[in-house]
């Protein structure tokens, strides 16, 4: 008991101590706050308020550089697309400039094209014509018989090409047909009124190159048919009998080409 109470005066003395040392810390404390706070001095505050204004100009400054320097960036880059602009523009009329003469080489490309389509189309048809055994001299197409037959077998064949026995109206056909080398039959005969020769189209001879001594309309052989004989000759036209097997040369216009 006499230790219990022994160990509370120890504590309380302790104590006593501590609040004493929290009155001596108070009061230093309150002391201090005395010091610092309001009483600043005016030349602190002066001294302060310069470095202030000195900061504040350093950013002033700061900002103006920096203003400058983006300013001259800026300028910079707009002349820098001012420039890019005008080349821009430059380019463009450039490439306008090689599009309109591409459309005119286009559209120059393009009636060649159709020049050559026509050519080609008609070369085609040349060359059908010619696969089936006809050949175009001046305008005509020509066809002759690799065989032989009588005359009306021979113009039975050329109406089936849709043609008829060359009919010579003029001395172009009749070099061309002499220039065969071979006996042929043309659209010429006087079946009808012995002697008043006709062509198959029914036109009257006008122009005429017989052979010499003919047409002498031999009574016996009964020759109403007229054919190339003499071919080496200019005078080349003889009367035969139409049974008499002989080639033949159809003539026909060429019809127009189509596409
Ligand atoms: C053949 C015959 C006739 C022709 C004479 C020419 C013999 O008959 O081709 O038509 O007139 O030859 O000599
Ligand atoms: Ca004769």
């Amino acid at each position: 008991m006499d230790q219990l109470y022994a160990n509370v005066e120890e504590l309380s003395a302790d104590c006593s101590e501590w609040k004493g040392n929290i009155q001596i810390s108070e009061t230093i404390d309150t002391n201090q706050d005395k010091r610092t706070g309001p009483q600043l001095s005016d030349g602190a505050f002066a001294k302060i308020l310069c470095l202030l204004c000195v900061f504040l100009l350093i950013g002033l400054l700061t900002l103006a550089v920096f203003f400058a320097r983006a300013s001259a960036q800026w300028e910079a880059g707009r002349l820098a697309l001012g420039d890019s602009f005008t080349n821009v523009t430059a380019e463009l009329g450039h490439l306008q400039t090689r599009y309109n003469n591409l459309t005119g080489d286009r559209e120059q490309l393009q009636v060649q094209f159709d020049k050559i389509l026509v050519e080609k189309n008609d070369l085609q048809t040349q060359f059908q014509v010619f696969q089936q055994g006809w050949v175009n001299v001046k305008g005509s197409l020509y066809y002759i018989s690799p065989t032989k037959r009588s005359w009306h077998e021979s113009r039975a064949d050329c109406l089936w090409r849709g043609a008829d026995l060359l009919i010579i109206n003029s001395r172009e056909e009749q070099d061309f047909a002499g220039g065969l080398q071979e006996r042929i039959w043309i659209g010429l005969t006087d079946a009808d009124t012995e002697g008043e020769w006709k062509w198959v189209d029914g036109t009257p001879l006008t122009e005429s190159y017989w052979a010499a001594g003919e047409p002498n309309g031999d009574p016996l052989r009964k020759e109403d048919c007229v054919e190339f004989k003499k071919y080496g000759l200019k005078f080349s036209w003889n009367d035969e009998s139409c049974d008499l097997q002989n080639q033949w040369i159809c003539e026909k216009k060429p019809s127009p080409c189509v596409g």
